[in-house]
């Protein structure tokens, strides 16, 4: 297995939209593996294969307390169960260091594929509902930074990209 290396805002890269998984191979699963070791070294509780540089409809989560389950979703379908949002401090690994409060709905349905190729259907709740939307957003080429005023986006790219620029 291997920790890879993810994409950080204002990164173009992370703008792109992701095609669906034709079919679930060992190469997938490989990906999986790793994009759960890199998920838990950050430490971080949701990765999609955007932040990674692969372009292809899967994310993998935990929003467990002790990280004993982890989740994988392939080609996600989400539908609003309730369409009552709630609001939570979001933190992104491709925009480090910052949270700020997002409002998205609290309860939905997801159907996608597990890592043996076969389809499932689950509900989720609170975090990890809220988690799924953020991950499935990346897959959309969409960040949770662009659900915040203009101002505070451009806050936040100045502060990352002099950190990136001190680190080339
Ligand atoms: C997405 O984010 C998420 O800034 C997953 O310095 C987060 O795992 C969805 C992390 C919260 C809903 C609520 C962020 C690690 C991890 C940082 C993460 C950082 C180190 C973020
Ligand atoms: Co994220």
């Amino acid at each position: 297995m291997a920790v890879l290396d993810i994409l950080e805002f204002p990164d173009p890269r992370l703008r792109t939209e992701a095609k669906p998984v034709a079919q679930v191979t060992e190469a997938t699963r490989t990906l999986i593996d790793n994009m759960l070791e890199t998920m838990y070294a950050a430490p971080g509780i949701g990765l999609a294969a955007t932040q990674v540089n692969v372009h292809q409809r899967l994310l993998v989560m935990d929003v467990s307390d002790d990280k004993s389950k982890p989740m994988v979703f392939i080609n996600p379908e989400v539908t609003v169960l309730d369409p009552e949002q709630g609001e939570y401090d979001e933190g992104c690994l491709s925009v480090p260091g910052f949270y700020e409060t997002v409002s998205r709905p609290q309860h939905v349905r997801v159907s996608a594929v597990d890592r043996n190729g076969e389809a499932f259907t689950r509900e989720l709740e609170g975090l990890a509902a809220i988690c799924l939307q953020h991950e499935i957003d990346h897959l959309n080429g969409k960040l949770f930074v662009d659900y915040l005023s203009p101002l505070k986006r451009q806050r936040i790219r100045k502060k990352l990209e002099k950190d990136q620029r001190q680190r080339a």
